[in-house]
């Protein structure tokens, strides 16, 4: 028996309905502008070894109460766009979804993490009408949207390598390198916002 127990189909149910959502917005946007709203999603269920090493980690038992309210990633959906404004214009429509709430909000793009980490990061609260694990009903399960550009996305790749291979030699020289790069990167991301823009207009 997985860690999500009876909950799995339901986590799986929840992730296709918000994917369908994306998925609707990028036709709405697309039919409207003929541009893309993004280039691609990326939607998972964390495997049952990945949540359980995770609740490991954290301390925490190997429940589903840990997998599904004490940890809010079990579905995570990752969102990949050519332009920064596309990132927040996406942002803004989750912010419209009014059956689900923002439960946790982090701008790693207005404010890159120390190492050069950039990302827009939304945990959702999906209201359900199905059960979730504390009994409630309407129910509420969790997802945890990833939102970013190209570049940071191919960045966030590599660093997270580096970061779980041991014995990498100048591993020092590396994290410094990955931080000027993450810097580039971003300016390159705004340079081509501002180019579409010029285009556009
Ligand atoms: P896993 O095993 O990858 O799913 P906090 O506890 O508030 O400091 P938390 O809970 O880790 O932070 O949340 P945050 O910062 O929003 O990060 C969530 C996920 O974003 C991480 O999952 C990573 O997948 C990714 N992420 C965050 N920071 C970095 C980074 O510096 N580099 C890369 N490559 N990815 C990052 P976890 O929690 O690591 O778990």
């Amino acid at each position: 028996m997985s860690i999500y127990g009876q909950y799995e189909t339901t986590l799986q149910r929840v992730m296709d309905d918000i994917e369908a959502r994306l998925v609707a917005y990028q036709q709405k946007v697309q039919s409207e502008t003929g541009e893309n709203a993004y280039e691609h999603i990326l939607a998972r269920i964390k495997t049952d070894e990945s949540m359980r090493e995770k609740c490991n980690r954290k301390g925490l038992p190997e429940t589903e109460k840990s997998a599904l309210v004490d940890l809010t990633d079990a579905i995570g959906i990752r969102v990949i766009c050519s332009f920064v404004d596309d990132v927040f214009n996406i942002v803004e429509y989750i912010k419209s979804f009014d059956d689900c709430e923002i439960v946790v909000e982090k701008d790693y793009i207005t404010h890159a993490k120390p190492n050069g980490y950039r990302s827009y990061h939304i945990i959702l609260a999906v209201h359900t009408t199905e059960e979730d694990v504390l009994g409630n009903t309407p129910g509420t399960y969790y997802v945890e949207l990833q939102i970013r550009t190209i570049a940071m996305d191919t960045w966030a790749a590599l660093e997270h390598k580096m970061k779980y291979k041991k014995d990498i030699p100048n591993q020092e020289l590396l994290v410094g390198e990955l931080k000027r790069v993450a810097d580039e990167l971003a300016s390159c991301d705004l340079s081509m916002q501002t180019i579409r823009e010029l285009i556009n207009n």
